[in-house]
């Protein structure tokens, strides 16, 4: 459910943000500045989005332009945009990114002194880069342990989920949204194009408590535990008082099967295998995140039995089978994992 009072209308995901921030009678505008920074960064990487379909005219991606100019991949493009914007923000000591295997501090005065860490995926679902197919931003923001004035550590980046202090998506789909969350409820922005600023758009979601869509890889079936096969086989099976057979849908990026199951109800599995024991998707810039804006949406996020944002990471890039979506769902999917 959307609640989106009239008052609410028309205002730009700067004006919330400093809205938001007087709620808060000791905020100095630090996370204001950081958001607004990755709002930023969101509507640059969205030009290039858009723009994705014209590079077999102007020469593919990771080759050379007609220009003789290099052209730079999708997800090694937004990862350096975040980064200048994360950085330009001042606020920010360093972050962690798909895109690089160790952390990047940022060394100028400003960003030593920075209170916040980043964790991103700064374009998630890159197979469907080059098929016109919904891809997204991902971020997750915390406060550092390590002193201000020093580079930011490993140690920073390492906390559980349930320290974040603000996370959130973009999705570049039919239309491009910003949705984040600061521990206070779930809100969305939509881009309007045409005045190139986020309005708000969803004041408020959240996801219905139950739902009708299952959203897994079924290519992957025969390598699923037999809790999973058997929660599909359930989500297949005829039953008019629970509304079975369920829908599936799957698109393949995260960010997008999330937000459609977030608004419509519906759950999201990416389980572990017998190749891949930890599943796929990356804990700190895939998994928090997410299961962060799930829970303040009132939805439920765990790794088949422990909730995502209570597991303690030990390295940058851990991977964690991942179940998210209607609280409801989520639970009924963990009880054929226990069975
Ligand atoms: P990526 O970060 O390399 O794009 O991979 C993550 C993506 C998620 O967006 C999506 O949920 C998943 O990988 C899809 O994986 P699969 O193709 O195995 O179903
Ligand atoms: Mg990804």
């Amino acid at each position: 459910m959307v609640t989106h009072p009239k008052e609410y209308q028309g205002i730009t995901l700067n004006e919330f943000i400093i809205q938001r921030q007087t709620n808060f009678p000791y905020a100095k505008g630090e996370l204001s500045r950081l958001l607004s920074h990755i709002g930023i960064a969101a509507k640059i990487i969205n030009r290039e989005v858009n723009k994705a379909g014209l590079v077999d005219i102007l020469g593919e991606t990771g080759t050379t332009n007609v220009q003789g100019e290099s052209v730079k991949k999708l997800d090694v493009f937004s990862d350096q945009q975040l980064i200048a914007a994360l950085k330009a923000s001042g606020e920010c000591c360093g972050i962690a990114s798909e895109e690089n295997q160790e952390i990047v501090t940022f060394d100028d005065e400003l960003s030593l002194d920075g209170k916040y860490i980043v964790c991103m995926d700064p374009l998630d679902g890159s197979s469907n880069i080059d098929v016109n197919v919904s891809i997204g931003t991902i971020f997750s923001i915390y406060r550092r342990i390590s002193p201000r004035g020093e580079k930011a550590k490993i140690e920073d980046f390492l906390q559980k989920g349930t320290e974040q202090v603000a996370a959130g998506y973009v999705i570049y789909g039919s239309s491009t949204m910003m949705v984040y969350t600061t521990g206070l409820g779930v809100t969305g922005f939509t881009l309007d194009p045409s005045i190139g600023e986020f309005c708000l758009s969803h004041m408020r979601i959240d996801t219905p408590e139950n739902g009708k869509i299952y959203s897994i890889n079924e290519g992957n079936y025969i390598k699923f535990p037999e809790g999973v096969k058997k929660y599909i086989k359930y989500c297949q099976e005829k039953d008019d008082a629970t509304n079975r057979p369920f829908t599936s849908r799957y698109i393949g990026s995260l960010v997008a099967d999330f937000h459609r199951n977030l608004l419509k109800g519906g759950i999201f599995i990416y389980p572990e295998t017998a190749t891949n024991p930890s599943g796929k998707l990356r804990l700190l810039y895939e998994c928090n995140p997410i299961a962060f804006l799930a829970e303040q949406a009132g939805g439920k996020a765990t790794d088949g039995k422990r909730r995502i944002l209570e597991i303690q990471p030990k390295t940058l890039h851990q991977r964690v089978p991942f179940y998210t979506g209607s609280r409801l769902m989520v639970e009924k999917a963990e009880e054929f994992l226990e069975r």
